[in-house]
């Protein structure tokens, strides 16, 4: 079995990424509906197959999240790879959502904790057999007036655990995924009290799982102000304050943290990244991107359902603008 640690370096090192495109159906029609597209297997399987094919993505990308339909779908213009097989030989490695989604907290009001526990070993054993070599776990912490509450926090932390070490046992690197959401008006000081929170507790309940920290990625979000926040804090506060949670909770042994984008634009995404890694160009870990909209949101728009090729440009640029910031060298 290839070391995790291995697999964890070839999905963040080297100045790659990850490309989220673990999108639900749902939220996948939420999507193309957005576009005017019909969301069919087909037109799912077209989209995909898009980002998947473009060429030369595997300088930027390291490693690709793909949802249960897609898993099992091929190319769709190169003799029907199965993807999996594709993104291999590619150097690319195959990743599979493995959460059930978010669903309420009984007990809370206005709380999420993260479901899909019950028979998972059984569907890691099944993805590894599919060849994926990942595996994500998202974790939803909203901040409201009275929210999130310590029983949300733990509830969540000791599920991404359980996870998390069921992943290893099965030979997948595990992506640990505590989002605290952007939504709300709260200030950047609040998400970060939240944000450092969530990652102490996570991290408490990842050591007491043995979970191996150098064979999993971390894939949080960025310290930031709210969608909504009347006060929008400067690129240079985010990578400061992100930075400071990141180094008072994330143990050096974790070998790679790949950020979500969370709803900021996909030029502040990329900024936010290229000035931590020109703040500091020694981080223990390697510090880059797990991103789903800021990677795709041009790519989506120009395929239009037909607009193939400039959608794959778009997507490239988008994927090389991040990966430049991993060396913290993007410019305009
Ligand atoms: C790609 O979107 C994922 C969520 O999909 P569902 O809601 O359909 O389950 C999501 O987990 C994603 O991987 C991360 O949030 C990162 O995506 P963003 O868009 O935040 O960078």
């Amino acid at each position: 079995m290839t070391n995790l640690k291995d697999i964890a370096f070839r999905m963040t090192g080297s100045g790659k990424g990850i490309l989220a495109a673990d999108e639900s159906t749902p939220t996948c029609t939420n999507r193309f509906n957005s576009i005017g597209v019909d969301s069919t297997p087909e037109n799912r399987n077209e989209y995909r197959d898009l980002l998947i094919t473009a060429n030369g993505m595997e300088k930027y990308i390291g490693g690709v999240i793909m949802f249960d339909e897609t898993i099992r779908q091929s190319t769709t213009c190169e003799n029907k790879i199965p993807f999996v097989e594709y993104l291999t030989k590619k150097g690319v490695v195959p990743g599979i959502k493995v959460d059930k989604g978010a669903k309420n907290l009984a007990g809370f009001e206005n709380e999420k904790v993260t479901e899909g526990l019950d028979g998972l070993r059984e569907r890691l054993n099944e993805y590894y057999e599919l060849g994926a070599r990942f595996a994500k776990w998202r974790a939803v912490i909203r901040i409201g007036d009275n929210t999130p509450s310590l029983g949300c926090y733990e509830a969540n932390a000791h599920a991404l655990a359980r996870y998390a070490a069921l992943c290893q046992e099965s030979g997948l690197v595990p992506i640990v995924e505590p989002e605290v959401l952007m939504n709300g008006t709260h200030t950047i000081d609040k998400c970060y009290d939240v944000t450092d929170k969530a990652l102490k507790i996570t991290f408490e309940q990842l050591i007491k799982q043995n979970v191996s920290l150098e064979g999993m990625v971390l894939k949080p979000n960025m310290v930031i102000s709210a969608l909504d926040c009347a006060e929008k804090a400067s690129v240079e506060k985010v990578a400061d304050m992100t930075l400071k949670c990141l180094k008072a909770n994330v143990p050096s042994e974790v070998t790679g943290i790949a950020f979500l984008s969370g709803g900021q634009s996909s030029d502040d995404a990329t900024k936010h990244l290229n000035a931590m890694n020109a703040q500091d160009d020694n981080l223990p870990w390697n510090l880059t991107f797990s991103y789903g909209r800021a990677l795709q949101h041009d790519a989506l728009n120009s395929w239009g359902g037909k607009n193939r090729q400039e959608a794959q440009k778009r997507f490239l640029q988008r994927a090389k603008n991040n990966s430049l910031a991993c060396s913290g060298v993007f410019s305009n």
